[in-house]
């Protein structure tokens, strides 16, 4: 990419690409390159046949070329692997599906990409050799002897500032990598940046335009490293503008990340509930610029229930499990190259208690709580707790067989004093897990109190019947009631029941009935009006 003009060199290598193939080979100084030695090197080609970038084979479905070579869509791109005179019918013609740009490519000074790497994914795998990516954390100094190769360009003319035709046969040249300072002084800092490019020329030797996104390399043939990629420069072969270059070095994290699986997901934890297990886990990247997983796959190995969640989740509950058997959880982070190896733990879902009710006064002096065991695949054992103000003095323990039902435990606390505080609790074992609910603390219970007074109803005559209505009470239920016939205010013994038939003997005096109400709360009594019996 010819620094300013961006534009302009685009159209030009459209253009050119028709005449490929008559040129006299010359990267610009450049040989005619080898199959033995560039067997990696990749001509990425519109559908038509025009090929405007080189790449480099770094896996074999992936190409590394430069991220301003994102020219056409995926699906208008097609690369060429393994030939080295792109007119004979050799090497393979490959689909592309993706291309990846490097997430920080930008052009802060126009013509001048910083970052500017792309990964391109073939549809199917290339048979072509790879070339491995120079490895080490420093640019490569002053003064190494490196090579390059394309079909780019062959001839610059400065003074009509114009590209001579691309070549059909892969040329090569080597070059030397210029110390900094030259690479600033000849483009500004603003353009040229120290840390992820380098400048490369011999005199009349150079890249050109169309060589963009090919190679750089030390070595040669199996010793072969990758090094850089073939990104901008002003002219080509110009004593004062040497080839500038995108590293590989700072990149191989990204470059790796993308082309490789996804690291591992680590420390996973789980917590369990009734029929559900809570997973955690954490997903670390191995290095600075590798690209986050695409998401994460969790797996229960005995059931097969696999989840698929987003690369954000850090957290998943799985949910319909069976209570008291141990389940093995796999969780491996994926991207669009696969998953990795995953990690794994086991975890039991333990069964739940949960309590129906509140504790109830079911009589006098006795307060019943009800519980609810969760359904469980192996046995559980249970146990009461109960006590008074937390100091719980445990039941032994029962059994509670594996059911696929929920199974009800009842407590029944009989010869509580009311003025006693209760606490009563179940506690479940597990295997070692022993799981407790919370303590039910019993409400104090309120005494009877009339909302509506006892009333007699009936006709009060010889012969007659009267009735002993309760009226309605309040406080805390159950309550027993009974009643009490009274004539002239004195007991007729066994006088109970609700109706009274009144006798001859019964005439010129008064009856009246007495209500007693007894509740947890206490007692309370309470008459009806007397009625004068007539005649
Ligand atoms: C290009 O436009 C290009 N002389 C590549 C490299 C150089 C110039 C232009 C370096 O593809």
């Amino acid at each position: 990419m010819r620094i300013a003009h961006v534009l302009m060199l685009c159209l030009c290598l459209v253009a050119a690409a028709g005449t490929a193939g008559a040129a006299t080979p010359r990267i610009v100084g450049g040989q005619a390159a080898l199959a033995a030695d560039w067997g990696f090197v990749a001509a990425l080609e519109t559908k038509q046949g025009s090929q405007f970038c080189g790449g480099s084979l770094v896996a074999p479905q992936w190409v590394l070329t430069a991220g301003h070579c994102r020219m056409y869509s995926a699906g208008a791109v097609r690369v060429v692997t393994g030939a080295t005179d792109l007119t004979v019918n050799g090497g393979q013609v490959l689909m592309v599906d993706r291309q990846v740009r490097h997430p920080l490519y930008r052009q802060p000074v126009q013509g001048a990409p910083r970052d500017d790497l792309m990964l391109v994914h073939l549809t199917i795998p290339s048979v072509a050799t790879v070339i491995p990516i120079a490895t080490g954390v420093k640019p490569p100094p002053a003064g190494t002897l490196l090579r390059v190769a394309g079909w780019g360009a062959t001839s610059y003319t400065s003074g009509t500032d114009s590209y001579g035709a691309g070549t059909s046969v892969l040329q090569q040249t080597p070059v030397r990598v210029s110390p900094a300072a030259t690479c600033t002084a000849a483009y500004g800092t603003d353009a040229f940046e120290t840390e992820d490019m380098v400048c490369a020329a011999l005199p009349d030797k150079d890249a050109c335009a169309g060589d963009s996104g090919g190679p750089l390399v030390s070595g040669k043939g199996a010793s072969g490293l990758l090094v850089g990629v073939v990104s901008w420069g002003t002219g080509c072969g110009l004593k004062a503008y040497p080839g500038v270059y995108s590293l590989t070095v700072h990149n191989r994290c990204w470059i790796e990340g993308t082309i490789g699986l996804p690291p591992p997901p680590s420390a996973i934890a789980t917590a369990e509930s009734d029929g559900a297990l809570t997973i955690n886990w954490q997903s670390t990247k191995p290095c600075v610029g590798a690209p986050d997983p695409t998401g994460f796959r969790v797996r229960v190995l005995e059931t097969g229930q696999t989840v698929e969640l987003g690369g954000a989740a850090r957290r998943v509950q799985l949910t319909g499990l069976t209570n008291g058997a141990p389940l093995t959880i796999s969780v491996a982070s994926t991207n669009l190259n696969g998953e990795s190896t995953p990690i794994s733990t086991t975890a039991t879902p333990t069964p739940s208690i949960v309590t129906t009710q509140e504790a109830i006064w079911s009589g006098y002096q006795q307060v019943t709580n009800t519980f609810v065991l969760a359904p469980h695949a192996t046995d559980v054992q249970w146990r009461v707790e109960t006590g008074t103000r937390l100091r719980f003095s445990p039941k032994p323990w029962q059994l509670a067989p594996a059911s696929s039902a929920p199974s009800t435990i009842t407590v029944v606390t009989d010869g509580l004093a009311v003025d006693h505080d209760l606490d009563v609790r179940i506690a479940t074992a597990t295997g070692d897990v022993i799981t407790v609910t919370e303590r039910i603390q019993l409400a104090q219970p309120t005494a009877p109190t009339a909302v509506g007074a006892p009333q007699l109803r009936g006709v009060a005559d010889v012969g007659g019947s009267l009735r002993c209505q309760l009226g309605r009470w309040s406080g805390t239920r159950p309550f027993v009631v009974s009643r009490q016939w009274l004539r002239d205010g004195r007991r007729i013994v066994g006088a109970t029941n609700p109706s009274i038939e009144i006798q001859q003997t019964d005439a010129g005096s008064t009856l009246a009935c007495r209500v007693s109400i007894s509740g947890p709360g206490g007692r309370v009594q309470q008459t009806t009006d007397r009625v004068v019996v007539g005649a």
